[in-house]
């Protein structure tokens, strides 16, 4: 077996899906050789069987608009993997929603979740739906509509889904009211829920926090500090803003954040007041960056992203696919060392072999990003305990976790000159523990 031919059949099998082609390659090739070297990976087939969802759901989502206008979309949920616990994975409310990215992003799961050492499968979720310039009315038919679409196929125990872009607080709110409602029963099927209706302490900061966490155990590899370091952030949402957040907190200077339409420069760096009022902006007036150009006096770039700024760290916290090569070599050049992914597939695949080639630390999504689905599953075990625990507690948990994360990609990723191969630690690791819960399980 090798990794064009199997890509060939990957490619014939999935056809029009170049993300969940992009996702599988820089999997398989990196576990590939773990693979062969073991015969019973090789008999069970268990790559050919890893790259097939379980299943996959699609629905019509129709609803009516504050002018009485009937809109039509398309609800998606991916069942991919659930070999050791039930699906688990957000909900992405994006126009440019489709089955190659929610495929790709399923994919993705499961092995991050096989990570965090819960016992969580993999899967995601969404739909077309642009929430942009929609009243809070509309959100809430349409998530109604979209639940009402969805609530048979999941559950505590079956299928728990989470947020993610354009899934918030608001969004899981009117989701799980809507779930509760058809099932007339209280229990714990989406995460990120709000604190007053069993929503876990950290849960909205975990992803972000987790991002840097991660990027610290890596310096501390090489006995560096996040005090000090310069670092680029792409994105402004949930994701960018607790990375930005806990960078500030541990002394690091912040010196951009980006949307859709472009990114703000701030030399002097960011401070909590302005992470703060990021945070209302996007949340509350769902407005752009350019304002924060006007409040704190920086400057905005139009329709550029973040990578041309000179930076120690850089932190993708946007989307897939949103840094090239381009951007890699120019971060590389101007000295960046290390890129902690707080997205799903930011990097492309061929920027990520320039990083590999100039033995830049790349933290993969599916370890560095891994925090905010870990604590979604202690929102799990909170829920079914009926319990709750600290914010401190959590906190520590969650420490505790992206340190065995790390771990375990460095055990798997170190190479003889000394450099962490992180993309191939954590795509190895994540591997061994689902293909061994499916050899067990037999030809199923
Ligand atoms: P949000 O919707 O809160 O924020 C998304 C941010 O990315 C916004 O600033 C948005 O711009 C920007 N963005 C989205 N699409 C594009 C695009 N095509 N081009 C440029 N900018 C874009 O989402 P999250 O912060 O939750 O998610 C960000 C990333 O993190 C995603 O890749 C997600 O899969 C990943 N992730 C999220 C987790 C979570 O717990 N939420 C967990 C792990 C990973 P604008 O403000 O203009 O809309
Ligand atoms: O990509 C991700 O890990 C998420 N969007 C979070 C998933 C979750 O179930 O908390």
């Amino acid at each position: 077996m090798d990794l064009d031919g199997f890509m060939s059949d990957v490619t014939r099998r999935n056809p029009g899906e170049p993300e969940f082609h992009q996702a599988v390659r820089e999997f398989v090739e990196k576990v590939l050789p773990v693979v062969t070297a073991d015969e019973r990976y090789v008999r069970a087939r268990i790559l050919e069987r890893m790259v097939e969802p379980d299943r996959v759901i699609m629905f019509r989502v129709v609803w009516e608009d504050d002018d009485g206008a009937i809109q039509v979309n398309r609800g998606y949920r991916v069942q991919f993997n659930n070999a050791i616990g039930p699906y688990k994975g957000g909900l992405r409310f994006d126009p440019s929603v489709n089955l190659s990215i929610l495929k790709f992003l399923g994919f993705e799961q499961t092995f991050k979740n096989s990570l965090t050492t819960l016992p969580m499968g993999g899967g995601k979720g969404g739909a077309d739906f642009d929430p942009k310039g929609r009243s809070d009315d509309e959100v809430m038919r349409f998530c109604q509509s979209f639940m009402t679409g969805l609530a048979r196929y999941i559950g505590k125990d079956v299928d728990i889904p989470a947020g993610d872009i354009g899934v918030g607080s608001r969004e899981v709110g009117y989701l799980f009211g809507q779930y509760k409602r058809i099932q007339n029963e209280w229990s714990g099927a989406l995460t990120g829920k709000g604190p007053a209706y069993g929503g876990s302490p950290l849960r909205t900061e975990a992803t972000g926090y987790g991002c840097v966490y991660f990027a610290r155990e890596i310096l501390a590899r090489a006995d560096e500090v996040l005090e000090g370091k310069t670092c680029t952030i792409s994105g402004s949402g949930n994701v960018a803003q607790y990375t930005a957040e806990k960078l500030i907190e541990m002394g690091a200077r912040v010196v951009t954040l980006s949307d859709r339409h472009g990114f703000v420069h701030d030399p002097g760096g960011m401070t909590l007041e302005k992470v703060r009022w990021v945070e209302e902006l996007k949340t509350v007036r769902h407005g752009g960056l350019e304002e924060y150009a006007r409040e704190w006096g920086a400057a905005f770039h139009a329709r550029e992203t973040p990578w041309s700024v000179p930076c120690d760290l850089a932190f993708p916290c946007a989307t897939q696919n949103e840094l090239d090569v381009d951007d890699a070599r120019t971060l590389i050049a101007n000295g960046c060392r290390l890129v902690s992914e707080g997205a799903n597939m930011p990097v492309t695949y061929e920027a990520s072999k320039v990083f590999e080639a100039a033995r830049v630390s790349h933290a993969p999504g599916k370890a560095a990003n891994a925090g905010g689905v870990a604590i979604s599953g202690l929102e799990m075990a909170q829920n079914a305990m009926r319990m709750s625990w600290t914010r401190e507690e959590v906190d520590e948990r969650l420490r505790a976790i992206m340190r065995q994360i790390h771990e375990r990609c460095v055990e798997h990723g170190y190479g003889s000159d000394g450099w962490v191969d992180y993309v191939r630690g954590a795509n190895v690791a994540g591997f061994l523990k689902v293909a061994d819960a499916m050899l067990a399980f037999g030809v199923v």
